[in-house]
């Protein structure tokens, strides 16, 4: 008796997790990141990323949008968590770039670094690497930027 009610359970369970594993990558966003000479809400605000901060799930992508030419992205040695793979965009093109591994990402636009062009996207839980991150020197003006911005990682 018990047998014919085990089947149907172990079936539908078996169903439930081929259609939960499916329908995952649906749930997977793409967030835009704006390039830009000036913030349009704030035209003293010149070269930025905006949002300059972002929290995603892995699995996420970013798409950075060269809104205005003369910028990139680019990971900066020693803020991305272990495992995570480097990037460097070319200049004045769109670039997009899929998130897996947990942690905070600090980057740069590489020609603006020194004028505090800079960046944080924390995938899922950001304090891996946090301290790591927080550690790691850079020019003062993107220094300061960068503070402002680790400020925000919560978890
Ligand atoms: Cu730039």
């Amino acid at each position: 008796m018990t047998f014919t009610n085990t089947i149907p359970l172990v079936t539908s369970m078996a169903i439930l997790a081929v259609v939960t594993s499916i329908a995952a990558p649906a749930f997977a966003e793409t967030y835009e990141v704006q390039m830009l000479n000036k913030d349009p809400e704030n035209k003293k605000n010149k070269n930025i990323f905006k949002p300059a901060f972002l929290k995603i799930n892995p699995g996420d992508t970013v798409k950075f949008v060269s809104a205005n030419k003369g910028h990139n992205t680019q990971s900066v040695k020693g803020m991305i968590p272990e495992g995570a793979e480097k990037w460097k965009s070319k200049i004045s093109k769109d670039f997009e770039i899929t998130f897996d591994v947990e942690g905070t990402y600090g980057y740069k636009c590489t020609p603006h670094y020194a004028m505090g062009m800079v960046g944080v996207i924390v995938v899922g839980n950001g304090n891996g690497n946090l301290a790591a991150a927080k550690s790691k020197k850079a020019p003062k003006k993107a220094a300061k930027a960068f503070e402002a911005l680790y400020a925000q990682v919560t978890e």
